[in-house]
């Protein structure tokens, strides 16, 4: 790849050329990486076994190439192995989950979860090797302590949370999406700065060897997907 740089108004910018291909080639490959995903599935039952932390470094680089509001990359991965500080997440996350289960959620909802067989106890915060809690950055703290405005925060995160799950799935390791909340126990048990607000939570392991997901159906192409 050549990497020619212009200035642009006074802006480096460098050529960029993408591997390209004919149709014929894009139907299987866009086929084959469908299928790919259909296999992902969101896992409840992890196996206490370690990865490797390069593993982790890496599936966190991918997830910061996520395209993002004027390039502002505005997320940290914070990634706990620490075996007591896994411990104090589940504590205060199960403290609100039981809250959330037994008070806070609707009738409706706790109904829609049924078929999830989920309840306020969260064992894998402690199974699994790893938890990686995501954090959004509402704004940025410049070394002079001004404020600086990130834009388009919730969709540039959710990006970077889409990367983050694709390469998990790449690693051949499994992840699950959790949202304890509220969550600002996180951003008390992991000491985050008052511009950081806690997005997302998700344990990332091996499945255990004896694994069961809900039997799920994916909406079909025709109901997401409208033509004109
Ligand atoms: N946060 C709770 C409840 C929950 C909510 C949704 I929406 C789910 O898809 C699954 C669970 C929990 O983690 O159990």
């Amino acid at each position: 790849m050549s990497t020619n740089t212009k200035l642009i108004n006074g802006y480096p910018f460098t050529s960029y050329t993408h591997e390209t291909y004919p149709p014929d080639e894009m139907i299987s490959r866009s086929a084959a990486f469908y299928d790919w995903t259909e296999k992902r599935r969101t896992v409840r039952d992890f196996s206490d076994q370690s990865i490797p932390l390069e593993v982790i470094e890496n599936i966190i680089k991918a997830a910061s190439t996520a395209p993002s509001g004027a390039h502002k990359q505005p997320w940290t991965f914070c990634v706990v192995s620490d075996r007591g500080l896994k411990k104090e997440i589940r504590v205060a996350a199960e403290n609100e989950e039981k809250e959330s289960y037994d008070n806070r959620m609707s009738e409706e909802w706790i109904e829609d979860l049924k078929h999830l067989q989920t309840d306020w106890q969260k064992p894998f915060l402690e199974i699994a090797p790893f938890l990686i809690i995501v954090f959004k950055k509402a704004y940025d703290l410049a070394p002079d302590g001004n404020k600086r405005t990130n834009y388009y925060v919730n969709e540039s995160v959710g990006f970077a949370c889409g990367f983050l799950l694709a390469a998990i799935h790449h690693a051949g390791l499994v992840a699950l999406t959790h949202t304890p909340s509220p969550m600002n126990f996180l951003t008390k048990l992991l000491k985050r700065p008052e511009n950081e607000r806690p997005f997302l939570l998700i344990p990332v392991g091996y499945p255990h060897p004896e694994t069961y997901v809900p039997k799920l159906e994916r909406k079909k192409i025709e109901e997401v997907m409208v033509k004109y």
